[in-house]
């Protein structure tokens, strides 16, 4: 009877093969075929069937990618710094200018005047716009500010008294452009009102019409001792639905892009003895290893990959893309995107600003009440002065070129930061902060400085919904 069922399979010959190249591998084997032995087989056939089906598509995998990368804000393929006077003349005067009339734009600084006009008609009040030369105390605790515009040079007072500027005045830094209104005495302008450009106040919030997010990360290390390759792992893995709850893999459907904001490989030679902290010594090694992780990123996923100080190109920012010749599998893959740092990417009409952060380390020594365990608040003064990198000669190497690529011109919906390894999500105006952290534990360096990591955490942002998911992959 065994024959019987066998003859329902509609394939009779290749169903007899099947079961004996399967009963022979394994303990199964009965003496003799029965016809349940044969419905009972084809059953476990189907359960193996099921679980061989192509994968269901997932959500993300629905839409087509909208990527695009603004050309004139990143310096890949394109320096021009003429590394002399002028052109360092030419880059001051191109900040000046520009974050000038983003002032201007304010209704309080419309009518503001050069500083020349101010010292030749001898006003009384004063409005300008300049770049902060120099910050000084005055022993009986005034704060004096010289700032200059193309026309000339003049010395703004902070009063002691007035204790609220005074606060304004602490987290002003050299080099970046304000607006002072006040009034002359003598040849001083006693400052009543300091304005920095900042963000406007109000505007559209612009969102993707199709259900998509963006995983960021930064800080990977690859290489290093301290890298959490396990934990990494489970990143990819969750990107590619395999762990979490069911929200969690619900969310997973939604990745359509990882941006990557520097700090792939620890790189060599970094830092004086790096090499006791290294696992892989080789560079071209350590992007392999990036990369390996990377191929296992499900097909339909873009990824747009930023260098840090740590990557292999220029240190001096602007940074262009890392270089093919240390990262070659990144240039084979036609889905990852090598941009410079900082870079300006649009992913569904969404404006994301990406900027690895190391300007970071200069804001937090120079601003009283920012540090490195809320880097959101450092990244915030940043945002407020329209520039990510103000201060000209600080711990960031900055090449001069004749255009200021590390203005902030337009206003970004999300602003993406890594290199201190904390994590940090916020919202101002309209405008959402995320610092993506690391995935690289404590390093001995960072033990001495008392700098605690916050690593293996990773934002996900939905760009319909404009919502942030602080994923954790570290117990
Ligand atoms: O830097 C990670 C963090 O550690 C960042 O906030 C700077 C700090 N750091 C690391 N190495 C140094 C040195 N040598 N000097 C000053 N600060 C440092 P990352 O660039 O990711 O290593
Ligand atoms: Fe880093
Ligand atoms: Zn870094």
């Amino acid at each position: 009877m065994a024959l019987e069922e066998l003859k329902k399979r509609q394939d009779m010959e290749e169903a007899i093969d099947l079961i004996i190249s399967k009963t022979q591998v394994t303990e199964e084997k009965p003496s003799v075929i029965t016809p349940d032995f044969i419905i009972d087989f084809f059953d476990k056939e189907r359960e193996t069937v099921v679980v061989k089906r192509p994968k269901k598509r997932v959500i993300a995998q629905e839409y087509e990618s909208e990527i695009s990368v603004k050309e004139k804000g990143d310096i890949t393929n394109k320096s021009f710094s003429q590394g002399n006077i002028e052109g360092f003349i030419k880059y001051f005067n191109n900040r000046y200018e520009r974050l000038a009339s983003i002032l201007q734009d304010r209704n309080n600084l419309k009518d503001s005047t050069s500083i020349e006009t101010v010292k030749s008609t001898r006003t009384q009040d004063v409005k300008i716009i300049g770049i902060v030369n120099e910050i000084r105390k005055s022993q009986k605790g005034h704060v004096i500010l010289d700032i200059e515009d193309p026309t000339g040079i003049i010395s703004v007072l902070v009063s002691n008294s007035n204790f609220e500027l005074l606060k304004v005045s602490k987290s002003i830094v050299r080099d970046e452009v304000i607006g002072v209104e006040g009034k002359m005495w003598n040849d001083l302008v006693i400052a009543n009102e300091i304005h920095f450009p900042d963000l406007p106040i109000s505007r559209e919030i612009k969102r993707s019409e199709v259900p998509v997010a963006a995983a960021l990360i930064s800080d990977v290390h690859a290489g290093s001792t301290k890298f959490l390759e396990k934990e990494f792992l489970q990143f990819i893995r969750w990107i590619g639905g395999e762990l979490g709850t069911k929200k969690q893999r619900q969310l997973s459907e939604k990745v359509k892009y990882i941006i990557i904001g520097g700090d792939l490989v620890d790189g060599v030679g970094i830092y004086p003895g790096q090499e006791n902290e290294l696992v892989i010594k080789d560079i071209h090694e350590q992007y392999k290893k990036v990369a390996e992780f990377l191929k296992l990123v499900p097909e339909h996923i873009e990824i747009i990959v930023m260098p840090g100080n740590h990557d292999a190109t220029r240190q001096a920012e602007p940074q262009p893309a890392i270089l093919e010749e240390f990262a070659p599998l990144f240039y084979d893959d036609p889905r990852i995107h090598m941009v410079g740092n900082p870079c300006h990417v649009n992913l569904h009409g969404v404006d994301i600003l990406s900027y690895h952060g190391r300007s970071l380390d200069d804001i937090i020594s120079t601003i009283p009440d920012t540090s490195y365990s809320r880097p959101i608040e450092a990244m915030l003064e940043v945002l407020k002065k329209r520039h990510l990198a103000p201060i000209y000669g600080g711990k960031v190497p900055i090449t001069p070129e004749g255009f200021d690529y590390m203005l902030i011109e337009e206003v970004p919906d999300i602003v993406h930061f890594g290199h201190v390894h904390t994590v940090g999500v916020d919202n101002y105006r309209g405008t959402i902060l995320v610092n993506s952290g690391t995935f690289q534990t404590q390093t001995s360096f960072q033990r001495k400085l008392n700098m605690r990591p916050d690593p293996a955490r990773v934002p996900i942002i939905d760009l319909q919904e404009k919502s942030t998911t602080l994923m954790r992959f570290i117990h």
